[in-house]
């Protein structure tokens, strides 16, 4: 295992603490650092995490549950992450899930095992989980699943992992979270029955055997504990101390409870805030947020998406891009980058620095179109509209740029991309206001440009 964090993971492209944009570099000595999707999801994070976990000590998770998948290539063998983060393949770092994650004790264990028949060692020691994180039950997912059903041609198109009903458990006080399972068995077991009746009267056709659900929590208490602590405590005391800490977002902005195209989101804050609230850090000892953005865009799920395209330049992406769900395997939707998009969930996560990622995707391409603005019955909107019936008839302004029409997989250096391809890059600096940082040019780890 030690050759997955190798040589090729340097100290250089994965300097977590070069990210800052100085106008924003605050004061404070120790600093978390945050990496958060820009979009719809699936921007590369998990990659991101990876490359920036070499020069951090703790990799934290804090939000979502194992509807997330987060795909990391380390010598051509591909991992992809669910409930764990990115960060635990390497040997260096501990990982922390945190209080805001939604756990499928079963779906966790299944995803150990998996990444340790490809290798991934020594796990036991490097994994801490909150006592304040809920418990996804098996019913949680079934229950994901009716719902769906229920609502038919208005389906989600959830992952039916159970994530919306365990966050619906959490707000209506009706969750057990991990301390209840490792506290008083009869009354984790009242608690399970009592969840369970509640559901049993709303979906009479769910299907729960609970004696035998009960028997494996037993056991599941046993295989959980040593990992179990109060990560709030941990973590500030880590920090207080000066190990680097980095935040993986899972999900992101556009399917943020919140901030995202509601009810088309799903059910936890994937922006800036649910850094604070999944792990119990201040906002003053946050740093570095690193927005991950795809050079294109793509949603998998329902709801509106003002730039999909539905001819053969969408089609190529989603072929190009391997477009398909890490944890379903569906098909995503893909479309042009979206500017108005990234204005907004820029505003709401205050990114410090863009890691671009896919610009190699777009290599065939001659013309590329970039969403700038949208238009409602002919006049501009400044503001993203939070009315789904709004969104969904926006009429897209786009810029046409040249594309660069060679591959850039092989560029390691901002310098040596096509010229096209460096006004692309400043096209989105421009009206962001950000800097990008990094530039993904392919699916390995060392396949990024560190833009110095
Ligand atoms: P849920 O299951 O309640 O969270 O679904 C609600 C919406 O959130 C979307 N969602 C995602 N979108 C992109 N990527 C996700 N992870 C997987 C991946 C998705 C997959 O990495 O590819 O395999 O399908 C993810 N998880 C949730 C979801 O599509 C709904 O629109
Ligand atoms: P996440 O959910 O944000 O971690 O992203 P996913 O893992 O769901 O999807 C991103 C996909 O793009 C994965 O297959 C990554 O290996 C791949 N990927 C990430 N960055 C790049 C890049 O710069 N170029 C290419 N070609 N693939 C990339
Ligand atoms: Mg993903």
């Amino acid at each position: 295992m030690a050759s997955i964090v190798n040589s090729k993971q340097t100290a250089v492209n994965g300097d977590v603490s070069s990210l800052s944009n100085p106008s924003k570099k605050s004061k404070m000595e120790n600093k978390v650092a945050v990496v958060l999707g820009g979009q719809w999801g699936d921007e590369g994070k998990g990659k991101v995490v990876d490359l920036l976990a070499v020069n951090c000590d703790i990799v934290c998770r804090c939000q979502g549950g194992n509807n997330a998948g987060h795909t990391v290539v380390v010598d051509g063998k591909e991992f992809d992450f669910h409930l764990l983060p990115s960060g635990i393949i390497n040997q260096k770092c501990i990982s922390v899930i945190g209080n805001g994650v939604v756990i499928h004790l079963p779906g966790l264990f299944d995803e150990l095992k998996k990444n340790e028949l490809k290798g991934m060692e020594g796990w036991q020691d490097r994994l801490i989980i909150s006592d304040r994180a809920h418990l996804v039950f098996d019913m949680h997912q079934q229950v994901d699943g009716l719902q769906e059903a229920e609502k038919g041609k208005n389906s989600l198109g959830t992952t039916k992992k159970g994530i919306g009903p365990t966050y619906s458990s959490k707000a209506t006080r009706n969750g057990l979270r991990i301390g209840d399972l490792l506290g008083d068995f009869e009354v984790f077991e009242e608690k399970f029955r009592t969840l369970a009746a509640n559901y049993k009267r709303m979906f009479p056709s769910l299907e729960v055997d609970i004696d035998a659900e009960l028997a494996r929590y037993q056991v599941f208490a046993t295989k959980i504990k040593p990992m179990v602590r109060d990560t709030v405590s941990y973590l500030h005391k880590a920090i207080g101390e000066g190990k680097k800490v980095l935040v993986e977002g899972a999900n992101a902005a556009m399917l943020d409870i919140d901030f995202g195209t509601y009810p088309y989101v799903t059910s936890s804050n994937c922006s800036i805030g649910g850094v604070c609230t999944g792990l119990g850090l201040p906002p003053l000892v946050i740093g570095d947020v690193l927005g991950v953005v795809k050079a294109y865009t793509t949603r998998v799920g329902d709801g509106p998406f003002p730039t999909e395209l539905h001819d053969e330049t969408g089609s190529l992406l989603q072929e190009r891009g391997h477009e398909v769900g890490v944890t379903t395997r569906r098909v995503r939707r893909c479309g042009w980058l979206d500017l108005v998009v990234l204005r907004y969930t820029a505003m709401v996560n205050g990114y410090t620095a863009i890691c671009l990622t896919k610009l190699d995707i777009l290599d065939t391409l001659k013309e590329i179109k970039i969403g700038v603005a949208y238009k409602l019955n002919g006049k501009k909107i400044e503001y993203f509209p939070s009315s789904m019936s709004e969104l969904s008839n926006v009429e897209v302004e786009y810029m046409t740029v040249p594309g660069w029409a060679c591959s850039i997989e092989d560029v390691r250096q901002l310098d040596k991309l096509p010229q096209q391809a460096r006004h692309y890059v400043k096209v989105i600096e421009d009206f962001l206001q950000v800097p990008v940082k990094f530039i993904g040019v392919g699916q390995n780890r060392e396949s990024i440009i560190n833009v110095q």
